[in-house]
């Protein structure tokens, strides 16, 4: 049978012909590589109700953090930086709530973009609250292209990771963030840095399957590129 994979869902403002409401969304790119990879992909709403958070987490074999708006600095103690963008406080409760759950589960996880960063945060860490914080010779993170789903900057790759074991010493991603992580997590290591500093993947220490990765690997399915399928690949195996 194919995993059920839980991707938790995105708090979307939408407005059609002058009203708004909230949609909790998920892009296809993500649908679309679980199912490339032999996953059934489960979007999970945002529900604060113990139950469905307990049933959620119980009828899914895996689960994905997607990526999403800046995390708010009060969920790791820091003031809001002039270059903070749009953060949601709930949504970052709920998810760090939901993700301390689905990690007693010990099922395997796979976070991307905002989510190694609320990851990030759940394990005690904190965030640049943008990539320029970081310093001098930090590189631009948040990249533009006429055509998405390219490739931007070189990411090093640490032995003995899932990434090395997928790609070798080093790897070409994508690039559209302008947070990071800054202070790293209690129980997690580095697993890939950009070429000035800034952290792109970790795992977790002490679990079988948690993996987190600073781009979008989901992207690169706009063109029907490959590329980055062996990391779907690769967590849904872990799935047993
Ligand atoms: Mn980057």
């Amino acid at each position: 049978m194919k995993p059920i994979i839980g991707i938790m869902a995105h708090p979307t403002l939408n407005e059609y012909r002058g009203n708004k409401a909230t949609i909790h969304s998920c892009g296809e790119n993500y649908l679309f590589s679980v199912e490339a990879a032999g996953g059934i992909p489960l979007i999970l709403p945002i529900f604060d109700d113990p139950e469905a958070l307990d049933r959620y987490t119980a009828m899914c074999d895996a689960y994905i953090v997607p990526g999403g708006i800046d995390v708010n600095p009060i969920s790791y103690g820091e003031q809001p930086h002039p270059l903070l963008e749009a953060t949601r406080l709930d949504y970052d409760e709920y998810q760090l709530h939901l993700i301390k759950r689905m990690l007693r589960t010990e099922k395997p996880m796979l976070a991307i973009c905002r989510g190694i960063q609320i990851m990030n945060v759940a394990f005690g860490g904190t965030l640049y609250q943008d990539v320029s914080l970081h310093g001098p010779g930090t590189m631009r993170h948040s990249q533009r292209e006429i055509m998405p789903g390219g490739i931007s900057h070189k990411v090093i790759i640490e032995e003995g990771s899932i990434l090395q074991r997928l790609y070798g010493n080093e790897l070409w991603t994508n690039s559209y963030h302008h947070q990071a992580i800054k202070d790293l997590g209690e129980g997690l290591r580095v697993t890939a840095r950009a070429e000035d500093g800034i952290i792109e993947a970790v795992e977790a220490v002490d679990h079988p399957y948690m993996h987190a990765v600073q781009w979008h690997p989901e992207s690169f399915f706009v063109r029907k590129d490959n590329y980055m399928l062996p990391i779907f690949e690769d967590f849904i195996k872990a799935c047993k």
